[in-house]
């Protein structure tokens, strides 16, 4: 056989503890405990505990393809090794998201103080397992490695966030649920849909069945090539899917401007009483709801009843961004009148940093996509108690182009390569938003340019994974030699799930 002479040698882990992304916050190795899947392994899940069964049932079919190995969840006989998944009674600092990772000679064990803290850490063990691990078939004469030690991980902001952009080209649920997958490795916890825009609408309401069959159907999306929308069926399939990965999705409904599509399918939104005609450029900026006509709101309300009602996550994003076709004080009397209706409905209001212009309250959260390091705007939401999103559209922007080469994406907030995206600090970016008025990081994709999910893949990564990190691990660990190692170490797991990414330059890839 063409294995190595010697067991010492193909046992050996090729990953060492930290080897991870994001990178832990805490980690210890001690060689002689390294642990080896085998035959015979087995994973154990807390008793009584639903969602640790299915946490466990989750790894067992990652594990599953390239070992070969049939890997009992909860039925073992006992004297196997075993790699168990444990709730309650985590180290202190594991808080709500963490846990804490025990890698010795017989047993691994993941413990968490909640189902989310202990989805991560199955995360953190896929990624310590040699590459070959996310193989679709039986990988002979490989040893299935992780090294001991501990590992105790938490994050350092509560929201890691992606966003997708289905209104300028639609991407359908199979592709979606393949972005979501993605994320799920990188402890991203948040999706941010953005379903509504000029070129169309991309969700189904009840009230408003023409927004999705003429604002949503043929013809629609960029060059009129991007039909398609979710029904309130896909909608409850797309976050149940999320959910099993512990990722909340957040709608959102873009208004007063980025709204030709709702207003070309219906003529009484528009204060002419005049339909206009579809778009399928990508100019912005152009269209308002009409501010003084009852009717918007009757129409808005509408919208986020029924969007309240099939979202089970805390927030809906109520846009507001570039509504330079709307007045400044009309734009204040919208979000006025707008915001309220989410929390009539139960959800905390989500909106791009514009929204700080109407003030709205502490609980609010005004997403940044500014390319400034200052606006006092956002810095006088900030002393009224907002958190702030942190998405600056020239560092977190996944659509921007890497260089001038990049054959997808745009470049209005300047080329983004690798190490822009890795290189800056959330907690410190913007002057009077300090780190413990952050609530977290975004890292958004629009899709002018990109219809298929290779395209999706290709501007996602390896950014996604710098904005990843930078939402979890610890501010002291922020190190660029590391990071760059460790994304080159993830390439191979790329190609072995067929992720489609781009090559950069900046990257040692194997
Ligand atoms: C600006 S960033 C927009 C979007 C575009 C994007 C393209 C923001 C809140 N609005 O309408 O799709 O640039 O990069």
């Amino acid at each position: 056989t063409g294995l190595p002479a010697t067991a010492e040698q193909t046992t050996e882990p090729d990953r060492r503890l930290s080897d991870v992304i994001p990178a832990p916050a805490y980690t210890s190795a001690d060689h002689r405990a390294d642990f080896r899947i085998e035959r015979h392994t087995s994973i154990r899940t807390q008793p009584g505990s639903k969602q640790a069964k299915r946490i466990g049932d989750y790894l067992a079919g990652v594990l599953r393809p390239a070992t070969g190995y049939p890997l009992p969840v909860n039925s073992g006989r006992g004297k196997e090794k075993t790699i168990s998944l444990v709730l309650g009674d985590a180290d202190r600092r594991a808080g709500k998201q963490g846990y804490e990772l025990d890698v010795g000679k017989s047993r691994v064990t993941v413990r968490a103080n909640t189902p989310a803290g202990l989805f991560a850490g199955t995360q953190t063990l896929r990624q310590l397992l040699p590459a070959n691990i996310e193989a679709d078939r039986v990988q002979r004469g490989q040893h299935w490695t992780v090294p001991g030690g501990k590992i105790v991980d938490y994050p350092r902001f509560a929201y890691r966030g992606a966003m997708l952009d289905l209104a300028r080209h639609f991407h359908s649920l199979d592709e979606i649920k393949a972005y979501l997958d993605e994320l799920a490795q990188y402890k991203i916890n948040y999706l941010h849909l953005h379903l509504t825009d000029d070129q169309g609408w991309r969700i189904q309401i009840d009230s408003g069945p023409k927004l999705t069959t003429q604002g949503g159907g043929p013809g629609t999306g960029v060059d009129g090539e991007g039909p398609g929308y979710l029904t309130k069926a896909d909608y409850a399939e797309l976050n149940a899917y999320a959910a099993a990965r512990y990722i909340t999705i957040v709608p959102e409904i873009d208004m007063p401007g980025h709204t030709n599509a709702a207003q070309s399918t219906y003529a009484e939104l528009n204060c002419d009483g005049v339909a206009p005609p579809p778009r399928t450029d990508i100019e912005v900026g152009y269209s308002s709801l009409c501010i003084d006509d009852p009717l918007t709101y009757r129409f808005v309300e509408d919208v986020i009843r029924e969007l309240a009602a099939m979202t089970p996550g805390p927030y809906i994003h109520v846009g507001g961004d570039e509504a330079h076709a709307t007045t400044d004080e009309d734009y204040r009397t919208f979000m006025r009148k707008v915001i309220p209706l989410a929390y009539k409905y139960g959800k905390i209001p989500f909106g791009w940093n514009e929204i700080t212009k109407a003030a709205p309250p502490a609980s609010a959260v005004p997403q940044y996509w500014a390319t400034t390091t200052e606006n006092a705007d956002v810095a006088e939401a900030v002393k009224r108690g907002n958190k702030i999103l942190m998405s600056p559209a020239n560092k977190s922007y996944l659509d921007m182009k890497y260089d001038a080469n990049t054959r997808l994406g745009l470049q209005w907030a300047g080329f983004i390569e690798v190490k822009d995206a890795y290189e800056w600090d959330p907690g410190n970016h913007v002057t009077g938003v300090p780190e413990r008025a952050v609530l977290g990081v975004e890292a958004p994709l629009w899709s002018e340019t990109l219809r298929t999910l290779d395209d999706i893949e290709f501007m996602a990564f390896p950014r996604l994974p710098a904005v990843a990190e930078l939402g979890w691990s610890p501010k002291a660990s922020h190190d660029w030699d590391s990071f760059s190692e460790r994304l080159a170490e993830q390439a191979p797991r790329w190609e072995l799930r067929g992720v489609d990414f781009y090559r950069s330059p900046q990257i040692d890839w194997p």
